[in-house]
């Protein structure tokens, strides 16, 4: 393996856009290449991580979770995330798949909630630095097949359970991220069939990842 940076990639997209999916297609891609890597996501990766994501996709009756709570439990994960998982593991050289990462922050509670883009830029570099993907995939999807494709697996989470509008705010704040930095992100039309979101996927590859390896 001659990689001579680890990279840290992200995955990204509304509900059921096939982010699990493809992050396969990214492990098969590196595994192929003998690339040490570590598959991880976000609210989560970390014991306490994962404590906060299950408080944040909780459906409580009694009590709503307030958007400033929300956000900042957000980064509360993610701040656990970095120092415990995704610096040690770039530090000893290994690449970094992330299910979700601050992009989703904008998106969803920046576009989705309406919270102020400042606020949210002032917590990332509190609690990032300087610390960004090489690398993010964009998988955009009309907000009603995906939730179709959700609903599909079963009981709705809290994000799940909003209205359709709240989608269609995430998904234009990600294409507006993808618009402002398109060195860094790609955007893949999910709304075809498998085959053909694996193949362009692989092609992103080849073109933005094979440089560093
Ligand atoms: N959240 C937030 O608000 N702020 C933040 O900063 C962060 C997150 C980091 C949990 O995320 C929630 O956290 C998320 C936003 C919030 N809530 N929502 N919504 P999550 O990643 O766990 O939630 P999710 O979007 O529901 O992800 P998911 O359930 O893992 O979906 P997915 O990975 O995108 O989809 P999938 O499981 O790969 O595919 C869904 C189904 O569609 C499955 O049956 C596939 O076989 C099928 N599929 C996939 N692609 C295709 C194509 N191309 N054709 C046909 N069928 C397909």
């Amino acid at each position: 393996m001659g990689a001579e940076k680890a990279m840290f990639l992200t995955v990204e997209g509304a509900e059921g856009v096939g982010k699990s999916t493809h992050i396969e297609t990214i492990k098969n891609f590196l595994d192929s290449r003998d690339i040490p890597h570590i598959l991880t996501r976000e609210p989560g990766g970390t014991p306490v991580a994962e404590r906060i994501r299950e408080l944040l996709l909780a459906v409580d009756e009694d009590e709503t979770l307030c958007e400033l709570s929300e956000l900042l439990l957000v980064f509360a994960a993610r701040a656990q995330h970095l120092e415990r998982v995704v610096k040690p593991a770039l530090a000893q050289g290994k690449w970094v798949i992330c299910d979700r990462f601050t992009d989703a922050t904008y998106a969803y509670q920046g576009g989705g909630r309406g919270l102020d883009v400042a606020i949210i830029a002032s917590l990332e570099s509190l609690v990032q630095g300087e610390l960004k993907p090489d690398l993010t995939i964009i998988l955009d999807l009309d907000p009603r097949i995906g939730i179709q494709r959700a609903s599909e697996r079963g009981e709705l989470d809290r994000f799940e359970r909003e209205q359709i509008e709240f989608f269609d705010k995430v998904r234009q704040r990600y294409l507006d991220i993808a618009a402002a930095d398109p060195q860094r992100c790609a955007v893949i039309d999910a709304g075809n069939d498998l085959a053909t979101v694996s193949s362009e996927l692989r092609k992103i590859l080849r073109s933005r990842v094979a440089r560093h390896v």
